[in-house]
């Protein structure tokens, strides 16, 4: 595996996708060096080549096969899309493209907007919306900070991401549509060879014990014998909880994996139910 070819991924230079997408390939046991000004990185420990490139131009690179892979939002996909595979979701670089418009504006659906100027980086996108929606807009193609569009008269609305709201409301903007949800995806060339498939796979084995991982909780606690029965079925776990006894009679340690999602609900109840000494510690990969 370590002679053969290196599969080749694209990830963001620097920007809101680089820290999630090293971070996700250092969990997954792959350390490279990424120093400032790099444009590639070879993996000390896995057949991966590591390209540092503008997020806008990784869909191409991965499309034009200069990239086997790359890590890119999906806004960025759905603006451009190629010839280019989403292999899986990452959970990370959550944000949502949006309409917004001048706080003083009344708004009630999107046929408020008919004949109006709006800013965006995202023209396709926008244009495939209001298409869908039978409204004819002014789409005005900016490139960056597109906020302060309507304050210097440029635009009527703007469609631009959001995660907090904290970049519109402090522009005098309100969102008021949700035109697309993304997050930073996967993708891959189509026409892989078998044996970069393979090493694909093997990536992509590993990113998803990381994402399972992330997702869940290992939980110890103790609890008296005669209440093992009830805490048992608050705490399902992967198969069934582990148990070990503790020195004082009549005392179990109890070992399980707890969903985060509900983990608030299942510790409640454990209290409930007599647990004690409840331990909670995170896990950094999950093989299933
Ligand atoms: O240099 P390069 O071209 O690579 O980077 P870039 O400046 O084009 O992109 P960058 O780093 O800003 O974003 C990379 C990707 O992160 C985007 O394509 C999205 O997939 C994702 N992402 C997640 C975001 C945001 N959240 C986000 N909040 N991208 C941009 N923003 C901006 C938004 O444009 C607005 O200016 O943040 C501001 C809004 O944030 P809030 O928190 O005030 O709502
Ligand atoms: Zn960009």
């Amino acid at each position: 595996m370590m002679k053969g070819q290196k599969l080749k991924i694209a990830i963001q230079k620097q920007g809101r996708l680089h820290e999630g997408s090293a971070v996700l390939l250092k969990k997954c046991g792959i350390g490279f060096s990424n120093g400032f000004g790099k444009l590639k990185s070879e993996a000390e420990d896995f057949p991966l080549e590591i390209y540092f490139l503008r997020d806008d131009d990784i869909p191409n690179y991965v499309g034009d096969g200069v990239a086997d892979a790359g890590i890119v939002g999906e806004n960025i996909l759905a603006e451009s899309p190629g010839k280019v595979e989403t292999v899986e979701r990452l959970g990370f670089g959550r944000c949502r493209l949006s309409l917004a418009v001048p706080k003083g504006l009344d708004y009630e659906n999107v046929g408020n907007l008919a004949g109006m100027r709006i800013a965006t980086s995202y023209p396709h996108i926008l244009q495939k919306f209001f298409d869908s929606k039978g409204v004819k807009v002014d789409i005005h193609e900016i490139s960056g900070s597109v906020e302060i569009a309507p304050s210097i008269g440029l635009a009527d609305a703007v469609c631009d991401l959001v995660s907090s709201g904290s970049t519109l409301f402090s522009n005098g903007l309100r969102e008021v549509e949700t035109v697309m949800q993304s997050e930073a995806v996967l993708i891959a060339r189509p026409d892989l060879s078998a044996e970069l498939a393979a090493v694909l796979d093997q990536l992509l084995f590993r990113i998803r014990s990381v994402m399972a991982a992330r997702e869940n909780k290992y939980i110890l606690l103790n609890a008296p014998l005669d209440r093992v029965e009830e805490i048992a079925r608050i705490l399902p776990g992967m198969k069934s909880p582990t148990m070990m006894p503790l020195a004082e009679p009549g005392w179990t340690s109890i070992h399980s994996v707890i969903s985060e999602h509900d983990f608030w609900e299942v510790v409640d109840n454990l209290k409930r139910a007599g647990a004690e000494g409840i331990l909670v510690l995170s896990i950094d990969q999950m093989i299933r």
